[in-house]
């Protein structure tokens, strides 16, 4: 169980060549389900997103739009990066743009602090660069070209064909380094997840490190390395420093140790870079390092990482603009399990809707709410004595919040969810089982009546809070017709540790009618 312990939380800073797809947004859920969870279980939370916007990447598309590469970050960050929290209910605390002066100043503070520390060396250095990774790539991570890039070596993440770069630039010594990692991945097994994702991560430092080239002098667009300018700082060296200079690096040492270290959700393709370079960079500064780095999976088109390049990406707002952001929050938290690769399917998300969130759990709340209607004039009825399948519920709902309280500590959000969503099957059971509308015709039943309808609406004000996290929208409009918000206060503040005791929602509390949570759908997009 949570304990009231800082819990900070981020999300990769994304790329603002261009607007977000579902990939991205899928990270931001998860990101957003774990915050939520977390604030509800009373822990002191704070959650980081943003976006990266120096480099080579983001140089050659604004130039290729004829603006300045500040000008499409600003551009891309308010028409599509600040519109996509809203588009799918993100509750972020902070937003950072790597243009920001809070970001720019603290990642040449810390840099100067390398390179007074004898970190940082000048060198020459030879190799593929992919600019759609921002990275040197080995040969290992190339593969033969096809179609237009026939006999051609192109990247395996992006097709596309790596360039040859020949530079003399500043070196971060992360050889130096490759001993302590591996001993950190030893002791703290938890520290890269999933397992598959640490092996990986293991294997590849067995190797060896080289030293990282951390300087480009051949363009202008991004930080000013603070002892010579005519050199800027390699974007991911500037990017991966976002997530301490966001929280108190060099301004705020007190804010810093309030927060720092961090859990982190990245996607597997970048794994590496938060796994190897951003903890040796961390070490570097006799800093501590994250408390654990989580690479999910991808959403695959036909068997490939979605990606805007490969123009396979979906935008969020066509699956939000006909099921809404809870169903895209559900969907694909219950639908992929978290750390696997997952394909999207219009159909399976539409069989998901209609099943689970439609008839499963927006019918079970207007089915209740509106027998209290119907059966006791929208009041709360008194419980009598409890009977075994009334026990049954509380032990479920009991259990239930345990189970997803555990399955979120080991960062399992599918598991969290498919523990709920017994409260949901076992009541909706209970409901048939104990059949209230045959109860309501027999007046020497009135107290039973009353019992079975009260241990239903206590089992949707627990649904409320164990779900909040997940589908926000749905359950503050059920909390609101349950009438909890005026008896028990707001939905959010309620703690995931106290859901499991019984009778909060006291006899007498008015219940209004509930439109249904999750309406019809007509026509499902292609
Ligand atoms: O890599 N499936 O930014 P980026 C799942 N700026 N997640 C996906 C995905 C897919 N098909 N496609 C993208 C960068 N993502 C750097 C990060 S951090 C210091 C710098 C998600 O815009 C996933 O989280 O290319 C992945 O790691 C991230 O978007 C990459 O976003």
């Amino acid at each position: 169980m949570a304990d009231g312990t800082s819990f900070y939380i981020t999300t990769p800073i994304f790329y603002v060549n261009d607007a977000p797809h579902i990939g991205h947004a899928y990270t931001e859920v998860a990101a957003d389900v774990l915050a939520r969870w977390h604030r509800q279980a009373g822990d002191r939370t704070w959650f980081l997103t943003g976006t990266d916007e120096h480099g080579q990447k983001i140089l050659r598309t604004a130039t290729a739009n004829g603006v300045t590469p500040k000008e499409w970050a600003d551009k891309l960050v308010s028409e599509s990066w600040y519109p996509l929290l809203d588009t799918i209910d993100i509750s972020n605390d902070d937003f950072i743009r790597t243009t920001d002066v809070r970001h720019e100043q603290n990642v040449q503070l810390f840099l100067q602090r390398l390179y007074d520390a004898g970190f940082i060396y000048t060198g020459e250095f030879e190799g593929y660069y992919c600019v759609g990774c921002e990275e040197y790539k080995q040969e290992s991570d190339l593969v033969q070209g096809t179609g237009e890039y026939v006999g051609q070596l192109v990247c395996a993440i992006h097709s596309k064909p790596v360039e040859l770069l020949q530079e003399s630039n500043y070196f971060f010594r992360m050889s130096d380094f490759a001993e302590r990692l591996l001993a950190l991945y030893e002791e703290r097994p938890e520290f890269v997840q999933p397992e598959s994702a640490r092996n990986e991560v293991i294997q590849f430092v067995r190797q060896g490190l080289k030293d990282l080239s951390i300087s480009r002098s051949t363009f202008d667009w991004g930080i000013k390395v603070p002892w010579d300018e005519s050199h800027v700082v390699y974007v991911w060296f500037d990017a991966l420093l976002n997530y301490i200079t966001a929280a108190g690096y060099g301004s705020d040492e007190e804010a810093f140790a309030e927060r720092w270290p961090a859990t982190q959700i990245v996607g597997k393709d970048i794994l590496r870079f938060h796994a190897v370079i951003w903890p040796a960079m961390l070490m570097a500064a006799g800093l501590e390092v994250p408390k654990r780095v989580f690479g999910h999976g991808w959403l695959l088109v036909g068997g490939e990482k979605m990606s805007k390049s490969k123009l396979t990406g979906i935008a969020p707002s066509e699956i939000t603009d006909t099921f809404g952001s809870d169903a895209f929050r559900y969907y694909f938290m219950r639908a992929i399990a978290f750390g696997q690769d997952g394909s999207f399917s219009w159909e399976d998300l539409s069989a998901r809707y209609q099943a689970e969130l439609a008839n499963g759990f927006g019918n079970l709340a207007s089915r209740v709410l509106a027998m209290v209607t119907r059966y006791f004039d929208g009041v709360v009825p008194a419980s009598g004595p409890a009977e075994p399948a009334d026990v049954a519920i509380q032990e479920t709902v009991a259990r239930a919040a345990a189970d997803a309280d555990a399955a979120i500590e080991r960062l399992a959000i599918q598991d969290a969810l498919a523990a709920i969503w017994r409260i949901v099957d076992e009541l909706n059971g209970y409901i048939t089982e104990q059949e209230p509308w045959v109860l309501a015709k027999d007046e020497a039943k009135r107290e039973r009546l009353g019992t079975v309808l009260a241990t239903a609406v206590e089992g949707l004000r627990a649904l409320s809070v164990l779900l909040h996290p997940f589908v926000p929208k749905a359950t503050t409009k059920l909390w609101s017709a349950l009438g909890a918000e005026a008896a028990l206060g707001e939905l959010g503040a309620q703690r995931i540790g106290d859901v499991g005791t019984w009778g909060q929602l006291p006899a007498g509390t008015s219940v209004a009618g509930l439109e249904p949570l999750f309406p019809r759908i007509e026509a499902v997009a292609e």
